[in-house]
């Protein structure tokens, strides 16, 4: 006979499952002010599906009629290499150096609702990570697991913010966790080591100005005032984290399958100038770096080779100036004449 669901259930099946943190928050509707806030300053550059789905952020009954409470998931992706040194070239993000999170949270929770049904088996769920209309950081603040830190990141006190985050809406009440404390303070490292001033007010970031935005949801050309500063990134960035004091020791307790694949910390910069389309799909599909398409990364990588200033990639980068892709022209303008002025006597 069934038996009915409680917090506690709910936990145990979620850590066993391997998600590293749980909690649960009431499906009341979330203060609208910060995401309009955002879209009416024009923060969300053009993500056009956060504004078309505005309603639907804001309040989980329309996801799940009836929604009573959410869980909120969390998963580790930090390995134990935080003293050893980063990439000079061509860096990728840190979450997005193994499999596809995507792919890693759908698993776990479809596994984890097969649990709450076999428990309650007329419940209603409706589970999601990352690409349903779910503001997942503030969920994951309201059920207690960290607090969204002036980075705009959702901050744990043990793991840091090397989390990634997932929700289970459910049409049954549940015994709520405490929301979580914010513990900035009077820190704003992150504010002053951001490369290109992005985040514009702590807690917000104006996507327009985000590396991480411009180098993986960004279609075509990246405006040159952020191409500019984009330092050592191929795709994603850290550097806002990664001054956090928050995750300086952090537990390192990383999901087997998020942990970095061979040459994906930071990724060999020849092979990907010259990287063929057949290439590309064998190499990163299944992993978070499709995202950004082929001709996204082949436009990341011609940056990247300008940033890096070695002068023997000229040629290479040069066989960018005709490409089909504006975006690739564009970033092989600006990284000849990079090139071109470091080193005049050049090939
Ligand atoms: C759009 C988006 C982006 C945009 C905008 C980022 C942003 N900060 O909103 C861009 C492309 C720039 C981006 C970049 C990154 N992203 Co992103 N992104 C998202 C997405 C799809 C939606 C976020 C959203 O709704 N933003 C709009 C703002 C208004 O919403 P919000 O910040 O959640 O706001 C709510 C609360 O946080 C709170 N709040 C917001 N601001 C403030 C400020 C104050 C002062 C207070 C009190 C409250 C408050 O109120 C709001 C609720 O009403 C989520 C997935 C999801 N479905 O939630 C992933 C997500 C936020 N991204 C994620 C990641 C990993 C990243 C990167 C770290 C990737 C990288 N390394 O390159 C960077 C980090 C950039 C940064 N500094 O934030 C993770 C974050 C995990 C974590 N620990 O926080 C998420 C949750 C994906 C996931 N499933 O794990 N991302
Ligand atoms: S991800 Fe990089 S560019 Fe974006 S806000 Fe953080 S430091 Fe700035
Ligand atoms: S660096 Fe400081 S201000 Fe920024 S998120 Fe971390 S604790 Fe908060």
């Amino acid at each position: 006979m069934a038996v009915a669901l409680d917090t506690a259930f709910v936990k145990e099946a979620s850590l066993a499952i391997g998600f590293h943190k749980v909690g649960v928050a009431r499906a009341a509707a979330l203060d609208p002010a910060p995401l309009d806030r955002m879209l009416a300053s024009g923060w969300d550059a053009d993500m056009t599906w956060l504004r078309a789905t505005r309603a639907q952020r804001l309040d989980p009954a329309r996801l799940l009629p009836g929604a009573r409470s959410v869980v909120a998931l969390a998963l580790s992706y930090l390995e134990g290499d935080l003293a050893t040194r980063e990439p000079a070239e061509a860096r990728v993000a840190r979450y997005a150096r193994g499999r596809d999170y995507h792919a890693v949270m759908k698993r776990k929770l479809k596994a984890l609702v097969a649990r709450l049904r076999e428990r309650d088996p007329g419940i209603g769920t409706f589970a999601s990570a990352d690409v349903a209309p779910v503001m997942e950081k503030a969920w994951a603040q309201r059920a207690g697991l960290g607090w969204v830190g002036k980075n705009g990141c959702l901050i744990t006190t043990d793991l840091g913010s090397w989390v990634l985050l997932a929700t289970v809406i459910l049409d049954r009440e549940l015994e709520p966790d405490a929301p979580h404390k914010e513990h900035c303070g009077s820190c704003a490292e992150c504010l002053s080591a951001c490369p290109t001033a992005a985040l514009v007010s702590p807690g917000f970031v104006d996507a327009r100005r985000c590396i991480s935005f411009q180098t993986i949801e960004r279609r075509g050309s990246i405006p040159q005032e952020v191409a500019e500063r984009l330092g050592p990134w191929a795709f994603g960035c850290d550097d806002c984290q990664t001054v956090c004091p928050w995750n300086r020791a952090p537990a390192a307790r990383c999901d087997p399958e998020l942990s970095a694949r061979p040459g994906q910390r930071g990724l060999d910069l020849d092979a990907l100038l010259t990287l063929t389309l057949e290439q590309y799909q064998r190499r990163f599909y299944g992993t978070a770096l499709a995202r950004s398409r082929y001709e996204g990364l082949l436009r990341n990588a011609v940056l990247a080779a300008g940033h890096a200033g070695d002068a023997r990639r000229l040629p290479a980068v040069r066989a960018h100036l005709d490409s089909p892709f504006e975006g690739v022209r564009q970033a092989a303008c600006w990284a000849v004449t990079r090139l071109e002025r470091a080193s005049p006597t050049a090939p």
